[in-house]
């Protein structure tokens, strides 16, 4: 029989097979124990785990294979790190992730806040406004295809998203002053919920996925993820060209104001980041 992993609990994985939806309590078995099975896993499986399919993505904290879609979410309060959506946007590209971006708590954001952020990201992700207080979010379960998780910073809403669109509380929320996200939880737990055409993995304690996705990209390679960069990177004088200095069609573009001048100056702090951890 052939599944999809859902769930794991201890050494025991709930698979959901893929022509009955019926799911079954399976142990990994021989090599896939060895290898490791995780959720998001598409297997084989008889009186155990045979085989694991290919994956096209492994995320280590959250541990979850193959995800389709990540819905980035922001809100005017907490004030959005955009440093930290730039680089989930790299993880997604980086990782064949289809990246959205969710600008919850439309019921508090001006119009300002929602076209500001609009200009910064419409050539990068699509953008879905949402309201978890008032569980409106038609566009966003719309969107749900394939395994989705939800990713940003802490209190913007992820957990509130969730239990909208399941319609039953099963992830936690917090208040906006609680340090609950990181540690405090105890259920390190991943679990997959069938949603629509797909599955919305509840990734309860943990507040974000794990950034430590740069360590193998080459700082020459970070513009190519920025399309917003693309049509500026053809005009920079040489092709290797960083985007720091001289004679830079990016440099440019921000001055005439075609690329945002924030994720401009984010490009410049990764591109930093993934220099200094060269030299190691
Ligand atoms: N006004 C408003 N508050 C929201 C909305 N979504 C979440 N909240 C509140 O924001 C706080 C953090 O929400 P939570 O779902 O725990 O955020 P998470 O840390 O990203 O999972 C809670 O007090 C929620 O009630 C929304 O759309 N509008
Ligand atoms: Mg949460
Ligand atoms: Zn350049």
């Amino acid at each position: 029989m052939e599944g999809l992993v859902i769930k794991k609990n201890a050494n025991l994985f709930s698979v959901e097979e893929f022509s009955s939806g019926q799911v079954f309590l399976r142990h990994a078995s021989g090599k896939t124990e060895e290898s490791g099975v995780y959720v998001g896993d598409r297997v084989q499986f008889d009186e155990s785990i045979t085989k694991v399919e290919e994956r096209k993505n492994l995320l280590i904290r959250p541990p979850l294979a193959n995800l389709d879609k990540l819905f980035i979410v922001i809100s005017p309060l907490p004030k959005p790190d955009f440093l930290l959506v730039d680089k989930l946007l790299i993880y997604c590209y980086l990782n064949d992730i289809e990246p959205i971006l969710v600008l919850n708590k439309i019921d508090k954001a001006s119009e300002t806040f929602v076209k500001n952020t609009k200009s910064i990201y419409n050539k990068v992700a699509e953008i879905i406004l949402t309201s978890a207080k008032e569980c409106s979010a038609a566009a966003l379960s719309q969107k749900i295809e394939g395994v989705c998780a939800f990713a940003g910073q802490s209190a913007v809403g992820k957990s509130s998203l969730i239990n909208c669109l399941l319609g039953q509380n099963l992830a936690k929320v917090g208040n906006m002053s609680s340090k609950i996200d990181r540690g405090k939880q105890t259920t390190r737990m991943v679990q997959l919920f069938k949603f629509g055409k797909g599955y919305i993995a509840d990734t309860a304690g943990f507040s974000m996925l794990s950034l430590s996705f740069v360590t193998d990209l080459e700082p020459r390679e970070l513009s190519s993820y920025y399309p917003d960069f693309l049509k500026a990177r053809a005009e920079c004088k040489y092709r290797s060209c960083l985007h720091e200095g001289g004679d830079c069609g990016v440099i440019k573009a921000v001055s005439k104001k075609e690329i945002n001048e924030e994720r401009y100056q984010n490009y410049l702090k990764i591109l930093k980041e993934l220099k200094e951890r060269k030299k190691y």
